[in-house]
């Protein structure tokens, strides 16, 4: 394999949002010129106005814009940079893409497009997987046409199984079965929903494990054979297959799993000749086994949640690994510290089944303070669009250990201040609050069965105003000279002050 030899001193980032503006960041930290994209609905974007250059390339729907490939390259070879970064979604794991760059003599930041082909077929990655010695869950692959033998295999498996699609991800073309007589239907309609999904209706079939946690590894690969993790991310609170909320260690890990799961994931990234970063999804269950999941090819959304713990910036690692230049660190010199929590901001209305919000953010107030970083894609005045993934900004906090950054995180969230759209602020809040999140007790299952029928409490939708509130009541009891700690109170006056307790306003807490 030939060793890249070029310093890069321009990039193009083919990308909107916080992930681009995370791109503009690292580049301007490495005095890399940063070259924006936009499209006709974002010509005033955030984004566009940090970059040291933005050209347009299409109008607002992606296919026009984000995804069309010879418009960004041609872009690319006008403004003469040295390098393309894909940022996460849109064209990061698009291997004719990653072809084309390299066709037109443009540094893609990523992996090789043979890996990246490899890996996102998840029946390839099985395979690859094996061949490293990873543990994979119990299953097997099979030729569509032959639908004959389909209950000879899924018994050898045994019930429950999930029908998966070779091309999938994200949920898209899975069944559960748990018996034989739904077995063909599914497996039908599964190779129907993948083949309209993805051009591509081969399945495959896994044991079903029932709960399982999500647990994945970072790696990083540079030209020079160097392979190393970067530890864990735990990302088991999500929705219909979104990440709600990530944090780092996740609260089942011991030294010892780290090191066979990280192990595990260098030997895959050897296996396929990986380079630069790439996550390892696994899935764990309650007596610590671990599966192979999938490989993601990209930088992935909660990649700061590795950063605050790890003290790196990945983006730079990335663009170093692109130029040819080895890793800045080791296996031995990575030393995680502390804990790390991302809550994702999205514009939905967990009121209205997550529903994208839409509009102008008409006011936006970020948290701050010790151990709080937010990558976020918007200020006021910034409109959300239909056109794109609604996610408007991350929240990562650090913190010593777990209770501090809990702590940090609750008080940003309640801190955070978005107006003139719904936001997940609120629901991140009643997750954060939630007794098995603080005991760290829960699985992929967790937000289904802790807000039975989808019903949350978002007591901090409006946090300021519901400070207001709260500072009116505690001012009104203390012109009214009452104590929250003397005896003699009205049983009205203790009912409120049950009722903003059990909101959670630190004022009233018991001293
Ligand atoms: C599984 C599984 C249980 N057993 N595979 C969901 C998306 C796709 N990337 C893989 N997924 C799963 N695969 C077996 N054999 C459960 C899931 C799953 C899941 C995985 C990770 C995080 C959240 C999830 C939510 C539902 C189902």
């Amino acid at each position: 394999m030939t060793i890249p030899n070029k310093k890069i001193k321009k990039i193009l980032i083919a990308n909107r949002g916080e992930i681009a503006i995370r791109i503009i960041r690292a580049c301007r930290d490495a005095g890399i010129t940063a070259v924006a994209v936009y499209s006709e609905i974002d010509k005033t974007a955030y984004h566009v106005r940090l970059a040291d250059e933005a050209h347009y390339i299409g109008p607002a729907p992606a296919k026009d814009s984000y995804l069309n490939q010879q418009n960004i390259v041609d872009v690319a070879k006008k403004a003469g940079v040295d390098a393309i970064h894909p940022g996460y979604g849109f064209l990061a794991e698009n291997d004719s893409f990653a072809k084309l760059c390299e066709d037109n003599g443009l540094i893609f930041i990523g992996p090789r497009a043979e890996t990246i082909a490899l890996l996102g077929d998840k029946l390839e990655a099985r395979r690859v997987a094996l061949k490293a010695d990873l543990p994979i869950v119990p299953g097997t692959d099979f030729d569509n046409k032959d639908l004959g033998h389909l209950n000879e295999k899924a018994r050898a498996i045994g019930f429950p199984i999930l029908v998966k699609a070779a091309a999938g991800g994200g949920g898209k073309g899975m069944r559960v079965v748990d018996s034989e007589e739904k077995l063909q239907e599914s497996v039908s309609s599964a190779i129907r929903e993948a083949g309209a999904a993805f051009g591509d209706g081969r399945v495959y079939f896994e044991k079903y494990l029932k709960d399982p946690r999500h647990v994945e590894i970072q790696i990083f690969a540079d030209a020079h054979g160097h392979v190393v993790y970067l530890g864990e991310r735990e990302c088991s609170i999500q929705r219909r297959h979104q990440k709600v909320i990530e944090e780092s260690p996740s609260p089942i890990m011991t030294p010892e799993l780290r090191r066979k799961m990280g192990e595990a994931a260098v030997n895959l990234a050897r296996e396929s000749g990986y380079l630069g970063a790439g996550t390892v999804e696994f899935l764990v269950d309650p007596n610590l086994n671990f599966y192979f999941l999938e490989v993601n090819t990209r930088l992935q959304v909660e990649h700061p949640v590795t950063e605050m713990v790890t003290g790196l910036d990945l983006v730079r690692e990335q663009i170093r690994v692109a130029e040819g230049t080895p890793l800045s660190f080791n296996q031995e010199n990575i030393e995680p510290r502390g804990h790390a929590i991302e809550c994702r901001v999205y514009a939905e209305d967990p009121h209205q089944d997550f529903l994208p919000s839409t509009g102008i953010i008409s006011e936006y107030r970020e948290p701050a303070g010790p151990g709080i970083r937010v990558d976020s894609g918007v200020v006021a005045g910034s409109e959300i669009v239909i056109y794109y993934d609604p996610i408007i900004a991350k929240l990562v906090v650090w913190g010593r250990h777990r209770e501090e950054a809990l702590e940090r995180c609750e008080r940003a969230l309640t801190e955070y201040r978005i107006s003139g759209l719904h936001t997940t602020i609120g629901f991140a809040c009643s997750v954060i609050r939630s007794a098995g999140f603080r005991l760290g007790q829960y699985s992929t299952g967790y937000i289904d069965s802790a807000f039975p029928g989808r019903v949350f409490k978002c007591p901090q939708d409006d946090p300021s105003e519901r400070a207001a509130m709260a500072a009116v009541v505690y001012d009104f009891l203390e012109r009214q000279k009452v104590s929250l700690t003397i005896k003699r109170k009205s049983e009205s006056q203790n009912a409120w002050v049950r009722f903003y307790r059990q909101q959670g306003f630190k004022q009233f807490d018991k001293r």
